[in-house]
């Protein structure tokens, strides 16, 4: 689902200074202050069997609903496209490209809308103990946000969480310049139960927006949304039932989609996906494998998910702590919920989504910002957590390498002390579906010919979802890794293996062209090939080799299947770098 993994965040990071580190250490001692002062409480719900006595507060909503007419705008999250024109039209145009959200549309759409019920109908006999559950602070970052979409997650919040288990929303403004951001915003929210909201004196990136927030956060949980999301029926319970009876447990909502442009609802009731990432360090979607299938008890049982999309979970405060928190050393949204997955599941947590929590965010239509800066985070995830396999993406990212990433001593010291698993464990444990490649010395990077100088295989499929069935093609090699990363193996595969799913390359019977497939669990004929010590591309199943070409049209060059002969044109080898 290409929508969902363009999932992006708020706030945008800025360059950290020294005075950030000051506040950011005296922040820390407030949070070692605030925990010891608050053991005593947190023991209580800690301890389930005692007699308790009911707590004060309502389990109805901290506020109720207000009415909103059948016909209004998206009253039930339908679709709406507003026919517009002139001035009108230019206002929404300029609204996307502000936001890459149709907020000129959200400012029409009333903030206390209902969405429709898209929960496991199982879900809604689940009954829970109030006066058990943990209290939670509900942490929301945000820079620069749209009035509409801001305001309407907070009521969101307000008109679904149950009284008795919200302590408070924790708005944290990460430096925003907006006017609509300042006096009227304070003003809005002074009229709120239980809102609170915190300004950071310069741009601090969401990471530590974040933690500012939950340094100040007062209940048990932490549950961190994202700043344009509305919350399903419900959501709550779930996240804090599972984190009351398990505190290591890690849990994140079923996040459904709110479409940017028309702002429909997409929720569904089917089983949600997990998350996973390839070998570039980006986060992917897929289905619940079957191994987890047989774990399940019921349909809305927890469940096991590698890892997270980020913007989305409740975290025991207590266990946020222990586990070290965030990496402050990253700077910007990005690579961060890899990190702290990898983190979650090594130090002995588990990471979940529980089926009955439903939240929707919208997906912006492309990435507000740039996604540069969230390189050095996948460094440091890699190089704190995944050891030897951190070659493997390395190989995939030459650049990464000579990534400035700052220090990470900190971050290996609380690995050490935390005593984690390593990350073989992970992959063979937590995440056995990934396919480790093999990265055999000499037989990955670019595919180079040897006749056409400077010429490599190149697969440039043109959507993350559309992967397969497009031919290979030769361009000037680039030594970038991604596209002109092939991988030859054992099995006599010609893998292009940078995503997830991997994919192999085939030859389409009758034709002479070179495409790309699924690989299989077994290779199949048509994508075997025997690279020859000479350096000849053999495919077994016809007989011929690659040779590269120009094009019928002769506006490029492309790897074609000829009878074998002993011209360069004919040879390949591997090559990791250009230089
Ligand atoms: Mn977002």
């Amino acid at each position: 689902m290409w929508g969902r993994a363009a999932w992006r965040r708020c706030p945008r990071g800025l360059r950290r200074g020294r005075e950030a580190l000051l506040v950011l250490v005296a922040l820390l001692a407030l949070v070692g202050l605030l925990s010891v002062l608050r053991t005593h409480r947190g023991a209580r719900a800690a301890e389930p069997g005692l007699p308790r006595t009911p707590r004060s507060g309502r389990r109805d909503p901290v506020l109720p609903r207000p009415p909103v007419p059948e016909d209004a705008l998206g009253a039930r999250g339908e679709a709406v496209r507003l026919q517009l024109e002139g001035e009108e039209l230019k206002l929404q145009e300029e609204s996307v490209r502000l936001h890459q959200i149709n907020t000129y549309l959200s400012d029409r759409i009333s903030l206390h809308r209902r969405l429709p019920e898209r929960w496991n109908p199982l879900c809604k006999e689940k009954k829970y103990d109030y006066d058990l559950l943990p209290t939670t602070s509900v942490v929301i970052a945000f820079y620069n946000e749209a009035w509409s979409t801001l305001l309407r997650t907070v009521y969101s919040v307000l008109e679904t969480s149950p009284d008795i288990l919200l302590e408070e929303v924790i708005l944290v403004d990460d430096y925003s310049d907006r006017e609509h951001l300042k006096e009227r915003l304070a003003e809005e929210l002074s009229g709120l139960p239980k809102v609170r909201l915190i300004r950071a004196n310069k741009r601090e990136g969401l990471v530590r927006a974040r933690l500012l927030g939950a340094s100040m956060a007062k209940g048990h949980v932490l549950t961190f949304l994202d700043c344009h999301c509305e919350c399903h029926e419900g959501w709550l319970e779930p996240l804090l039932q599972r984190i009351h009876e398990e505190e290591s447990a890690v849990v994140c909502p079923v996040i459904d989609v709110i479409d940017w442009n028309t702002f429909e609802y997409m929720g569904n009731s089917g089983e949600p996906q997990i998350g996973g990432f390839d070998w570039r360090l980006v986060f992917t979607w897929h289905v619940v494998p079957p191994r987890e299938r047989v774990r399940m008890r019921s349909p809305i049982d927890v469940i096991r998910s590698p890892t997270m999309a980020g913007g989305l979970f409740a975290v025991s405060k207590k266990y946020f702590e222990y586990l070290g928190s965030y990496d402050t050393g990253m700077e910007v949204w990005g690579g961060e919920n890899l990190e702290f997955s990898f983190r979650i599941w090594q130090c002995g947590g588990t990471l979940e989504i529980h089926p009955c929590s439903h939240v929707g965010h919208v997906f912006p239509k492309q990435a507000p910002y740039s996604r540069r800066k969230a390189l050095a985070n996948s460094v440091r995830a890699a190089e704190v957590w995944m050891d030897e396999y951190k070659e493997l993406y390395y190989h995939r990212n030459p650049h990464a390498r000579v990534e400035p990433y700052g220090d990470v001593t900190e971050r290996r010291q609380l690995r050490a002390k935390l005593q984690c698993k390593d990350f073989k464990w992970f992959l063979e444990t937590v995440y056995p579906e990934l396919h480790v490649p093999e990265d055999r010395p000499g037989f990955f990077g670019m595919l180079q010919n040897k006749g056409l100088k400077g010429y490599c295989f190149d697969y440039n499929p043109p959507s993350e979802q559309d992967l397969t069935g497009h031919q290979v093609i030769l361009y000037q090699c680039h030594g970038m890794g991604q596209n002109q990363f092939f991988e030859y193996t054992s099995q006599n595969e010609i893998r292009y293996n940078t995503r997830q799913p991997e994919a192999c390359v085939a030859v389409e019977a009758e034709t002479d062209a070179l495409v790309v497939h699924l690989c299989e669990e077994r290779a199949p004929e048509d994508q075997k090939f025997i690279l020859q010590e000479d350096g000849a591309l053999f495919h077994v199943q016809s007989g011929k080799c690659i040779q590269a070409e120009r094009t019928a049209a002769g506006d490029g060059f492309v790897p074609l299947l000829r009878d074998c002969t002993s011209s360069d044109h004919q040879k390949w080898f591997f090559k990791e770098r250009v230089s």
